[in-house]
């Protein structure tokens, strides 16, 4: 079976790698609209417009089993479109704020996303419905989507210019931060770094995975290593992504699990 993995960058690779810990024996196609990237600064038009075409014309070419759209951005608006649109089954990443908020002790919770996925309705409705009792701070980042992007090209981390980002957060008692942009896991452990008092750091990776798992009817297998095999990528544009893939093959991506 096929699965179709699709973002506007290399931040779909976080639930890439939870996907594949569980179900290691399917052919992945990893989809990026590196053409469009970021999709937090898109219009919503044109975000449904692109993303339907994108994903249809692959699922196609690739006879796809399942896809997941490994975006937050892109899930809060286009998923009911792409069901009208696909017979197979699709999965979308929401950020964790119902976890979240169960973990929360001081029940202050801060999430970080794109500065779109930040102010749709879907996200405001996710805090009304499983958040309620939450004091919620919201933190819309496009820098950090690219600080993550050129990590996992092999760039170093300004921790400085990352603090400097979360510094709205300074003088709040959040003690549950949610991770509500599949970009972000890749930068977990240097988000803990600067921001201590987070407690918890949660994504939705685990879950999304557990929810492919179980549409696909598998059992668990876990513990194997991360692949690149059986990964096949396609980009939007035409760029060179030699350096992407050799961060992929030197595993960078197994720091987000640990
Ligand atoms: N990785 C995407 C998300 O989860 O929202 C968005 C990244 C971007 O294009 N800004």
């Amino acid at each position: 079976k096929t699965i179709l993995i699709f973002d506007s960058g290399v931040g779909g690779l976080s639930v890439y790698q939870e996907i594949y810990s569980l179900l290691p024996h399917y052919q992945y196609i990893y989809a990026f609209d590196d053409a469009a990237f970021p999709y937090g600064e898109l219009e919503a038009s044109t975000l449904i417009e692109r993303t339907l075409h994108i994903v249809k014309t692959l699922v196609d070419k690739h006879q796809a089993d399942l896809v997941v759209i490994a975006c937050n951005t892109a899930s809060t608006i286009v998923l009911p479109h792409l069901r009208s649109a696909l017979n197979q089954p699709v999965v979308g990443v929401v950020p964790a704020i119902k976890p979240a908020a169960q973990l929360s002790q001081s029940k202050v919770l801060g999430v970080l996303a794109t500065p779109a996925t930040v102010k749709r309705q879907y996200t405001q409705s996710l805090i009304q419905e499983f958040a309620a009792d939450c004091e919620v701070h919201l933190l819309g980042t496009t820098r950090l989507v690219e600080i993550a992007e050129m990590k996992l090209r092999g760039g170093r981390v300004d921790l400085s210019e990352l603090a400097a980002i979360l510094q709205p957060w300074e003088s709040t008692a959040i003690d549950t931060v949610v991770l509500g942009c599949t970009h972000f896991p890749l930068m977990k452990e240097e988000i803990k770094k600067v921001f201590p008092q987070a407690r918890h750091v949660v994504d939705s990776g685990n879950a999304i995975a557990s929810r492919v798992q179980s549409l696909l009817a598998e059992d668990i297998s876990s513990g194997r290593k991360w692949p690149v095999e059986n990964l096949t990528y396609h980009t939007c544009d035409k760029s060179d992504h030699t350096a992407l893939n050799e961060s992929l093959l030197a595993m960078q991506l197994s720091q987000v699990r640990s």
